[in-house]
């Protein structure tokens, strides 16, 4: 009896062992302060259990959105390089992630890793706009150049002042129904990607959510928590990282909005009581467990 325990424990020590385990690049600044991009992205994936590669695409003391005279050193000239050698060491990727970009030569660049690496489910933050306006750093003609790399991915993650601005069209700030959402995320996979994913969704001011759209299937799934009113920096970044984290694992895509909206909420909530100084990011490593949780319940 205590040889056939010690062999079965031997046996799922090695099943363990042999388990693949999901290697994902991504691809975005090092902002030093302020929870976004790697900083944010890095952690929330590694902690989901995947092999994390970063590519940091420029480093900067802080992000751009409430800070003033950041320092920024542009990578840029690395990112051929770094290609190069892990296709010279046979490397794969089951994923790449993108986020902010900055500029439209690293859109391009971006380009590159995803002609270089077709092993890898792509998934595209466009990260250029909110609230009906583009981010200070940039135009209608990045926009379009960020709109040109959805359509290389599978899955795109925009905002809908994103999504508005890749389709040419006007934002809706409210009051919209789910025939429209339905229709733009149609006509957000027309851009070429397999999937759009259209974040904070208010069919009502009471609830907030995320809707997604699988185009061979034709079938939408959608996830919704109660509507938070307070605005951090860097929720759009941890949101992708957990859907990203998810949708490598293999989860469903109801799965995926489901761990990805329950894990954004907790975050903004565990930052509420320290909204004053802590506007610049949330408190996502403090709800690390319960993202773990959700991906090992699912
Ligand atoms: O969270 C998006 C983001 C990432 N990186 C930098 C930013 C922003 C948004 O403004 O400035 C540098």
């Amino acid at each position: 009896m205590l040889s056939l325990c010690y062999s079965l424990i031997i046996q799922n020590r090695t099943e363990v062992r042999t388990v693949k385990q999901k290697r994902i690049m991504t691809i975005q600044d090092l902002s030093c302060f302020g929870k976004c991009s790697l900083t944010v992205a890095h952690p929330i994936m590694s902690a989901m259990g995947l092999e994390v590669c970063p590519i940091p695409t420029a480093i900067l003391s802080t992000h751009t959105a409430g800070f003033q005279n950041w320092t920024f050193r542009d990578l840029a000239e690395d990112l051929p390089r770094i290609a190069a050698h892990w296709k010279s060491q046979g490397l794969t990727f089951d994923g790449i992630s993108t986020g902010y970009l900055g500029t439209e030569a690293m859109i391009g660049m971006v380009a590159d890793y995803f002609r270089l690496f077709p092993e890898a489910v792509k998934i595209v933050d466009p990260v250029f706009a909110d609230n009906g306006k583009l981010y200070p750093a940039f135009d209608e003609a990045y926009a379009k150049r960020v709109a040109e790399l959805c359509g290389r991915a599978d899955v795109i993650v925009p905002n809908l002042t994103e999504a508005t601005f890749m389709l040419g069209e006007e934002y809706v700030p409210e009051g919209y129904d789910e025939a429209y959402i339905h229709g733009l995320l149609r006509r957000l996979t027309g851009l070429g990607c397999k999937t759009a994913v259209v974040t904070g969704v208010k069919y009502d001011p009471a609830h907030q959510g995320a809707v997604a759209y699988d185009a061979a299937k034709d079938a939408y799934v959608q996830y919704f928590r109660e509507n938070i009113d307070v605005s951090f920096h860097g929720t759009g970044d941890v949101f992708t990282s957990a859907l990203a984290g998810a949708v490598i694992l293999g989860k469903s895509m109801q799965d995926a909005l489901r761990i990805a909206v329950d894990y954004t909420v907790e975050s903004i909530k565990a930052t509420m009581p320290d909204v004053e100084d802590h506007w610049y990011g949330v408190k996502f490593e403090t709800c690390l467990p319960g993202l773990i949780q959700a991906v090992q319940g699912s």
